[in-house]
């Protein structure tokens, strides 16, 4: 009996870590030694009670022996197929194997081979004993004893049909055996005829909604679902069930595969909508540039059929990139559930689809399942579903990925992994319906992995022969799985015949009508493709409701309140670091002063927005700190692991919450999360700010493909701010530049048109990037981005030795009722007194206008040459700047920057400063030349390069020649 304990301790290796990180903290707490705090964590299971019959140990009977070891053979067994069961299960319907193709995973299980019984020491001669059941299986059902030969029967039954189960790396023993329940229980998978007819109904839809679009526009891509048409009743048990257990808004993301289908018969979209879009009827008028037909999202509140609630459907828009949007629905279904206070997910949830060559090979699915269970950021559970066609393009899954599965990414987290057979409908009913259930129950992710094939080639028009030859040879005898589980049903009497044509032929009607309707009238609006929708934020005719600028000053009794807070410990009894106390006397000297750091400018737009009821956000990584150690939005007790406290959400008794979370070390996946965040609701303020500003580029893809188009695309305001440290510090080439040009190449203002009205040029532009200098002008521009009347994306470079800097700092005067974000900064010193003995203008933003300011100074230069800092590069202040060079008429025009001549400003600034003085004048360049890295590796350099272009920005004799 000493052995009976090995299976279960190799399934429940669980040195749960966060568990044993507690005790030791818990230990510490209470004046343990840190040696003697570790403890390792305690076992998770006892060993099986009496799983070997107690009489077995009591005499001393001469088969004792070998009775122990069958009775231990069968537990093997019973293992085996929990653990490998799928690799045998029928997943596949094209057969793939038998053609020949693919032999697929080695099998290297013992249970695929055919002596399995000699493997375990048992022969045939045992078939028909009967063995004591462990309490880790049910296929026993009520009885707690099988015969052999029943309990292969029912574990082949349970693991190798149409369904195959991956769940037994889970360590946590109630979920698996909750999942040993769900499958092997006998007669689980039973359907009422009912429950059947809807499934065939569904079943009709699917099938013939993608027929009807390839009679009628043969020649259009549509990425159609051939081969997977059972994805539709899918997402529907998943829904009804969902909605059964409280659900009542649901937000998904899918790429091309099958979208016009679910968008149809999934969230009901009306099909007249859809068949519109093939007449290309986007009306001049509409707004925006639009985006293809199976890229636009949409939201729609419907009464569930099964349940008879109300449901919320929405789709997210997305671009081609696959998998990009799984973040941002996270991000979106994160805030649904934030504002309606639903912190255990129970009424909104998101649903993610995927295809099987994106969801092995992208990282942002990593990325993103690595967020599921971080406080911040865990929406609670998400259902994934693959369509697993076995093809990506052209590329099978041999060349496609390095393990079997193209679901393996989904272990990381520990999801439950449900491989179906596509081709049997009332499997995948099943299964979506456990996977439902699950995460209903453990509120964790799962994924549905739908094995079936794609009829055609990558779309309509792609040949699939040129490339998959004997797949689709095998393809083309496939029959279609709506006929097959229509014979099925037909046979077992659940519908006749008859009633089926009919189903048939009220679909195809439908289908008709709307097309008839679709042709009538310009139906098409944009607004129809609206994933969000901000009631009350617009006027009707979705216009803004003013079009003036916001006032963002603050009366001083409120700026000296918020410091107070800024610069105390709220909580009784709450130990800070000695570093920190130093740094909150700092601020409430500064309170004092009545000036701001960068840090207390930021905290006064925070503070004010929150306690006026915007909720604000601010995530990325090491945030709560500041990377720079200069925001200290979070206080750690010394004393007390995990006691901490938020002074920000001290501020007023009726303010706004304010979440303030580190991310984990992603940018692509955190980015997109937020920017969902920032979609669910125009009033709040959700910031993402860089580690520093070079890091934004591996989340590239949510830059330019959300980010910046993301309005002219669907027609959806977003106004997340980007937080992008920057600034030539002599810290190398990484750290250095947050690639200001590469944002402001992609602003869609004109460089050669001088625009009329400031308000208008905001509310035209696809972004704004600023560039503040000082905390007064930061604090403006947070504050403007909410209370102006619209939302856009607001990228922000922020400082690095500006954080600390003595003369980086503002007055409150900069800040009280009446002031408001400063586009450009003018020269207000000695050169306003005779301008027109100025010999230069120097136009700059950022922390080189301290730089400049400094060298001007030591060079007695105060009274010919102007410095002037551009705060708004885009839209670009035309206006402004015509002021200032008008004001100097005898300046001639320097753009001065730290970055390389080929990075940095330069090019987008040079063409407007142009057009704003009519070509009249020549613009001179002041800068480091142009460089393939942004900064070099050598502080010695740095400091060459620094002092050889200041001279360059103030020496008058510089410039001759065209410039
Ligand atoms: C990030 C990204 N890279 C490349 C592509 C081009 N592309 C479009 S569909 C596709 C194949 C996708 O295969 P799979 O994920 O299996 O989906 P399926 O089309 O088979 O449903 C590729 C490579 C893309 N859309 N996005
Ligand atoms: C569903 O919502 C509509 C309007 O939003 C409401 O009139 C109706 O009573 C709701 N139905 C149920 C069953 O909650
Ligand atoms: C700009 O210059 C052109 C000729 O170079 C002139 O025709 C035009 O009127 C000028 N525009 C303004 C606004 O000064
Ligand atoms: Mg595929």
């Amino acid at each position: 009996v000493y052995v009976c304990v090995c299976h279960y301790v190799y399934m429940c290796v669980c040195v749960c870590v966060l568990q044993s990180w507690d005790i030791f903290f818990r230990n510490a707490n209470f004046g343990a030694p840190p040696g003697a705090a570790y403890q390792s964590p305690p076992p998770l299971v006892a060993p099986a009670p009496g799983f070997v019959d107690d009489q077995l140990m009591g005499g001393a009977q001469p088969n004792l022996e070998k009775l122990v070891e069958d009775h231990l053979a069968v537990q093997s067994l019973i293992r085996a197929y929990q653990v490998r069961g799928h690799h045998i299960a029928k997943l596949d319907p094209l057969n793939i194997s038998v053609a020949g193709i693919d032999p697929g995973p080695p099998p290297s299980d013992i249970i695929t081979t055919n002596d399995k019984l000699a493997f375990y020491g048992l022969d045939e001669s045992d078939l028909g004993k009967v063995f004591r059941l462990p309490t880790t299986t049910f296929i026993g059902g009520s009885e707690s004893a099988l015969s052999l030969h029943q309990i292969i029967h029912r574990l082949e039954m349970a693991y190798c049909q149409s369904i195959g189960v991956e769940f037994m790396f889970i360590n946590d023993l109630e979920q698996c055996q909750w999942i040993r329940q769900k499958f092997e229980s006998p007669g689980v998978m039973q359907f009422t005829f009912e429950e059947k007819r809807t499934l065939l109904a569904r079943m009709v839809r699917s099938t013939r909604f993608e027929e009807f679009l390839q009679r009628k526009w043969s020649s259009e891509k549509r990425f159609g679902l051939e081969g997977c048409e059972s994805l539709i009743p899918a997402l529907k048990t998943i829904i009804d069930k969902s909605s059964m257990n409280g659900v009542d808004s649901i937000i998904m993301g899918m790429p091309h595969r099958g979208r016009l289908n679910v968008l149809a018969n999934v969230i009901r979209k009306e099909l007249d909508q859809i068949f519109c879009q093939f007449d290309s009827k986007l009306e001049a008028a509409d707004e925006g540039s639009g985006d293809v037909k199976y890229h636009l999202g949409m939201w729609h509140r419907r009464i569930n059929r099964v349940t008879d609630r109300n449901i919320t459907l929405s789709l997210m828009a997305n671009p081609s990139h696959l998998e990009a949007v799984d973040p941002v629905v996270q991000g979106k279904t994160k805030a649904e559930q934030f504002y309606c206070g639903d912190t255990e997910g129970k009424r909104v949830m998101s649903i993610l689809l995927h295809g099987d060559a994106a969801f092995a090979g992208q990282g942002v699915v990593y990325e993103t399942f690595h967020l599921s269970n971080l406080p911040s950021y865990t929406t609670h559970g998400t259902i994934h579903v693959v369509v697993n066609n076995q093809i990506g393009f052209t590329t099978d899954p041999r060349m496609a990925r390095s393990s079997s599965y193209p679901t393996d990414v989904a272990k990381v987290v520990n999801a439950p992994i449900f491989h179906v057979n596509a081709d049997d409908p009332e499997a995948v009913m099943y299964v979506c319906n456990v996977a439902a259930e699950w995460r209903a129950t453990f509120h964790k992710d799962v994924v549905v992995d739908l094995v079936c094939y794609r009829r055609n080639g990558h779309n309509e028009m792609d040949e699939p022969m040129f490339t998959q030859p004997l797949m689709y040879k095998q393809i083309k005898q496939q029959k279609g799985v709506l006929q097959k589980y229509a014979d099925r049903l037909i046979e077992e009497g659940v519908v006749s015949r008859q009633e089926y044509e009919e189903d048939i032929a009220n679909y195809d009607k439908i289908c008709e009508e709307a097309h008839a309707r679709s042709k009538d009238e310009k139906i098409l609006h944009i607004k129809h493709w609206l994933d969000s929708p901000w009631p009350g934020f617009f006027n009707l005719d979705g216009q803004p409701k003013t079009m003036s600028s916001p006032s963002t000053g603050l009366p001083e009794e409120e700026l000296r309140h918020i410091g107070n807070i800024a610069s105390s410990v709220p909580l009784e009894d709450f130990t800070i670091h000695g570093g920190l106390s130093r740094i909150l006397k700092g601020r409430a000297a500064m309170v004092d002063q009545r000036v701001c750091d960068w840090a207390l400018g930021e905290y006064m737009a925070f503070g004010s927005l929150l306690k006026e009821g915007t909720h604000i956000r601010l995530s990325g990584q090491d945030v709560e700190r500041g990377t720079f150690s200069h925001r200290h939005h979070v206080l750690h007790d010394q004393n007390v692991d995990k006691r901490t406290c938020i002074p920000m959400n001290h501020i007023a008794p009726n303010q706004a919450p304010y979440t303030v979370c580190n991310s984990s070390l992603s940018e692509y996946g955190v980015l997109g999360f937020e920017l969902g965040f920032a979609m669910a609701s125009p009033n709040a303020l959700v910031l993402w700010e860089a580690q520093f500003g070079d890091f934004h580029n591996t989340a590239q893809c949510i830059i330019d493909q959300f980010i910046s188009p993301g309005q002219t695309k669907w027609v959806r305001q977003n106004g997340i701010v980007l937080l992008l440290p920057h600034g030539m510090e002599g810290m190398g080439p990484e750290h250095s530049s947050a690639r200001p040009e590469r944002f402001l190449q992609m602003c869609n203002d004109d460089p050669d048109t001088f625009p009329e009205f400031a308000v208008r040029q905001l509310y035209d532009c696809n972004w704004i990037i600023v560039s503040c200098s000082t905390p007064a002008n930061y604090f403006h521009v947070l504050r403007r981005q909410i209370l102006q009347p619209f939302r856009k994306p607001l990228i922000v470079l922020t400082p690095k030795s500006l954080l600390r800097h003595p003369e980086a700092k503002s007055s409150y005067d900069d800040m009280l009722p009446g002031t408001h974000f400063q586009r450009v900064i003018p020269d207000s010193g000695p050169v306003s007194e005779k301008p027109e003995e100025v010999k230069r203008i120097v136009f700059c933003t950022g922390k080189v206008y301290y730089e400049l300011t400094r060298e001007r100074r030591n060079r007695g230069m105060d009274y010919t040459v102007a410095i002037t800092r551009i705060e708004q590069l885009s839209p670009f202040p035309f206006d402004q700047v015509k002021v200032e060079t008008d004001r100097y008429p005898n300046a001639d025009l320097v753009w001065c920057q730290e970055e390389h001549k080929n990075q940095g400003f330069y090019d987008y600034v040079k063409p407007r400063l142009r057009t704003t003085v009519n070509s009249t004048r020549p613009v001179w360049y002041a800068g480091r030349g142009p460089a393939a890295a942004p900064a070099t590796g050598n502080k010695a350099a740095h400091l060459v390069e620094l002092k050889r272009f200041l001279d360059t920005a103030l020496n008058l004799d510089a410039f001759t020649g065209p410039s």
